[in-house]
C-alpha cells in the first residue's frame, strides 16, 4: 500500500527529502539516561542470542530428519548432521520411514496435492511439503491367484495375474484377490462380459484370468460326450436357430449356444414304424422294414421335429375298458389281437353278450397316420356294428345252430367294405370263444336247451359207438360165413373130384373086364357078335344071381305092377356088408 502512494505522489516527494538532510544526526539528540538504557537492552538481547544459539545446534541421526518451516519455504536437512541451524521459524525433527521390500508408501504433496508412490525397501525422507499418507503391504499373488483392483479415480477395474508380488499405484484400491479359473480337460466354463454382454466359451485344459467385470454363467461345466447313440440340440441364442451335434466325440458349446437337450438314437425295429412331423408339419414314416436288410433302422429326430405320437384305445386285455389309452409312439406293424365283449340282441330280442377275438394288423402306416387317430378304438367299433347288425338277423335257434357261420359271413361282409383299407389296416380273423344270454332267465332257458343238445349229442355219440361195435361184430360175421362157404366148395369140390376118380375106377374095371373077357376069346369065337352075346348073357346071370341073394337073404319086398313087369331091384351093398334099399 505504501509503495502504491510512494509511486503516485512523485512530485510531492521532493520538498520533504530537502527538509530531512538539513535537520542533526539522531543520536546527538538523545538524552545520557536513555543510552544507558539501551545497552541494558543490547545485553539482554545478547543474552538472548546466546541462548538461541545454543538452541539452535542441531544433532541429526542417519534416519532423522530436520523441517523448517520457514514462511519462504518449508525446507528439509536429512541426517546425519551436527551443527546449528539458526532460524527463528517452528522447525521439526522427524524420523524417515523405513519401508520394508514388501512395502510401500504414498505420500502427497501439500502444494501441489499430487500424490505419489514410494516403492520399498527404502529408508524414506518426506519432503519439505510432504505428507505420508499410508504405508500399505504390497499383495503377494501366487502361482494361481490374481487380484481385482479398481483405479480410484477412472473407476476402472483390472485384473493383476499371479504369480507377483504385486505394488498397487497411488490411486489403485485392491478389492480382492481370488482364485484363477482352472479347467480340466474335458470342461468348459462360459463367460459373460458385465460390460458388452459379450459372451465367451473358454475350453480347457487351461488356468486362465478372467477379464475384468467378466463373470462365469453356471460354472465350469462337463463337457457332453456324444456317442453313435447320442446326439445334442442346440439353440444359438443369437440366432435363435437349433442345430443338431452327431460327432462323436467331447463336445462344449460356443457362445450364445445353449444345449436343449441330449437326443437319444430312436430304433425302429423291423416290426415297428416311427412317425416323425419335421417344422413344416410334413410327415414322414420310418419303417423298420425300409432297410434294404430287414434288420432296422436307426434315426436321430432333426431339429424343430417331434414324433408324431397317437393315443389309442386299449383293449388288449378283457374285461375291455373303452377309457383306458395308450401312447404310442412306435406303430407295431405286426398282428395285434383285440379282446371284445359285445352286448348284442338276436332278431327275436334276446340279450345276449358276445366275447371273442379279433386279429388285426396295420399294413399302411401312412395311410393309417392320414386317416384315423384311434384305429384300435375304429376296428373294435366298427366289428362291433357289423356283428350286432349280423346277430339280429338271426333269432337265438339259428344262433345256436351256428353262430360260427353268422360270425364268419360277418367277418366276410366287413373285410370286403372300405373301412378297413381305407385305414390301412386289414382285419385277419374274427373269433367268438364266448356267449351267454345276458337275461338270467333266458340264460337258465339257454342253459337247458344247452345241456339238452348236450345229452342229445352224447346219446348219439353213445349209438353211434354202438353201432359201430354192431357193424364190426357183423362184419366179422360175414366175414367167417363166407370163409364157411368157401370150405364147403372145396369141400365140394373135393368129393366130386373123389368120386369122379372113384367112377373111373370103376369104368376102368367094367371095361377091362369086358375087354378081358371078349378079347380072350378072339380064338376060340373068332365072331366079335358072338363074343358079345355071350358077354351079355353072361352079366344078365350075374345080376340075376345077386337079386335073388338079396330077396333070399333079406328083408325086402317084392311089389309087381302091371305097368312094370320087367322088374328090376337095385341094391347096394355097404362096406360093412349089410344091404341098402
Ligand atoms: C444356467 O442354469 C439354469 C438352471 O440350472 C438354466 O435354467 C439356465 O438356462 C442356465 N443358463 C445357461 C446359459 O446355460
Ligand atoms: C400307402 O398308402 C399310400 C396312400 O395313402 C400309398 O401312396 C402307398 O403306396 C401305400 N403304401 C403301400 C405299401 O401300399
Ligand atoms: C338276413 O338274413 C337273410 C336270410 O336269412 C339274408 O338274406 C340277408 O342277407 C341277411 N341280412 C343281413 C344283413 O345279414
Ligand atoms: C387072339 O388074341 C391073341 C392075344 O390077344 C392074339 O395073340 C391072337 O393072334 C389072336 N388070334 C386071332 C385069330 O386073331
Ligand atoms: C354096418 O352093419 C351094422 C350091423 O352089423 C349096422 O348097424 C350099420 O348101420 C351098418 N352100416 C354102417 C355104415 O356102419
Amino acid at each position: 500500500m505504501a509503495d502504491t502512494t510512494d509511486h503516485v505522489d512523485v512530485e510531492a516527494g521532493r520538498p520533504r527529502a530537502a527538509a530531512r538532510a538539513k535537520r542533526p544526526p539522531i543520536w546527538t539528540q538523545i538524552p545520557p539516561r536513555i543510552w544507558k538504557g539501551c545497552i541494558g537492552l543490547v545485553g539482554v538481547a545478547c543474552l538472548a542470542t546466546l541462548i538461541t544459539v545454543l538452541a539452535s545446534i542441531t544433532d541429526l541421526g542417519p534416519s532423522d530428519q530436520i523441517l523448517v518451516k520457514d514462511p519462504a519455504g518449508h525446507w528439509v536437512r536429512q541426517g546425519p548432521f551436527q551443527g546449528v541451524i539458526f532460524t527463528t521459524y517452528p522447525k521439526e525433527v522427524r524420523q524417515g520411514t523405513l519401508l520394508q521390500p514388501h512395502q510401500y508408501a504414498v505420500v502427497k504433496n501439500q502444494l501441489s496435492g499430487k500424490p505419489r508412490d514410494i516403492d520399498g525397501p527404502q529408508l524414506l525422507f518426506l519432503g519439505p511439503y510432504d505428507k505420508l499418507l499410508k504405508v500399505s503391504q504390497k499383495v503377494v499373488l501366487q502361482d494361481n491367484e490374481y487380484a481385482i483392483v479398481k483405479h480410484s479415480l477412472t473407476g476402472v477395474i483390472r485384473h493383476e495375474e499371479g504369480p507377483t508380488l504385486f505394488h498397487p499405484g497411488v490411486f489403485d484400491t485392491v478389492l480382492r484377490t481370488r482364485s484363477k479359473i482352472v479347467l480340466q480337460k474335458d470342461e468348459y466354463i462360459r463367460m459373460v462380459d458385465g460390460v458388452t454382454g459379450a459372451e465367451r466359451v473358454v475350453h480347457g485344459p487351461v488356468n486362465f484370468v478372467p477379464i475384468p467385470l467378466e463373470t462365469s454363467i453356471n460354472g465350469t461345466k462337463q463337457d457332453l460326450f456324444l456317442n453313435i447313440d447320442l446326439s445334442a440340440l442346440l439353440l444359438n441364442r443369437n440366432t435363435g436357430e437349433q442345430r443338431l451335434v452327431v460327432e462323436k466325440g467331447a463336445f462344449a458349446p460356443g457362445p450364445y449356444e445353449e444345449i436343449l437337450e441330449v437326443r437319444p438314437l430312436i430304433y425302429v425295429l423291423p416290426h415297428e414304424a416311427v412317425v416323425v412331423r419335421n417344422e413344416r408339419g410334413q410327415l414322414t414314416v420310418h419303417a423298420g422294414t425300409d432297410a434294404k436288410d430287414g434288420l432296422g433302422v436307426s434315426f436321430f429326430l432333426p431339429p424343430y421335429s417331434e414324433i408324431f405320437t397317437m393315443m389309442w384305445s386299449d383293449y388288449s386285455s378283457l374285461p375291455a375298458d373303452s377309457s383306458s389309452r395308450v401312447l404310442v409312439e412306435k406303430i407295431d406293424v405286426r398282428a395285434r389281437a383285440i379282446y371284445y365283449q359285445y352286448e348284442v340282441r338276436t332278431r327275436d330280442n334276446v340279450k345276449m353278450t358276445l366275447e371273442g377275438t379279433i386279429f388285426w394288423q396295420v399294413k399302411n402306416v401312412s395311410k393309417l397316420v392320414l386317416s384315423t387317430a384311434d384305429p384300435e378304438g375304429d376296428v373294435w367299433q366298427h366289428a362291433r356294428s357289423v356283428l350286432i347288425e349280423a346277430v339280429s338277423n338271426a333269432t337265438l335257434s339259428d344262433f345256436m345252430s351256428g353262430f360260427n357261420a353268422i360270425v364268419m359271413d360277418a367277418f366276410r361282409r366287413q373285410a370286403q367294405d372300405g373301412f378297413y383299407l381305407d385305414r390301412g389296416v386289414e382285419l385277419q380273423s374274427m373269433e367268438v370263444t364266448r356267449f351267454d344270454c345276458a337275461d338270467p332267465a333266458t340264460s337258465s332257458i339257454l342253459q337247458e336247451i344247452i345241456q339238452e343238445t348236450t345229452n342229445r349229442i352224447n346219446r348219439l355219440t353213445a349209438q353211434q359207438s354202438e353201432n359201430d361195435v354192431k357193424a364190426a361184430a357183423l362184419t366179422a360175421d360175414i366175414l367167417l360165413e363166407r370163409q364157411r362157404t368157401e370150405l364147403i366148395t372145396i369141400k365140394a369140390e373135393n368129393e366130386r373130384l373123389q368120386a369122379q376118380m372113384a367112377g373111373e375106377a370103376t369104368g376102368m374095371q367094367l371095361m377091362k373086364g369086358a375087354a378081358t373077357f371078349i378079347g380072350g376069346l378072339n380064338e376060340s369065337l373068332p365072331s366079335i357078335d358072338s363074343r358079345v352075346e355071350l358077354y351079355k348073357l353072361h352079366e344078365e346071370l350075374q345080376s340075376r344071381n345077386k337079386d335073388t341073394y338079396n330077396l333070399a337073404s333079406g328083408s325086402a319086398h317084392l311089389f309087381l305092377t302091371p305097368s312094370d313087369l320087367n322088374l328090376r331091384l337095385d341094391t347096394r351093398t355097404t362096406k360093412n356088408g349089410t344091404l341098402e334099399l
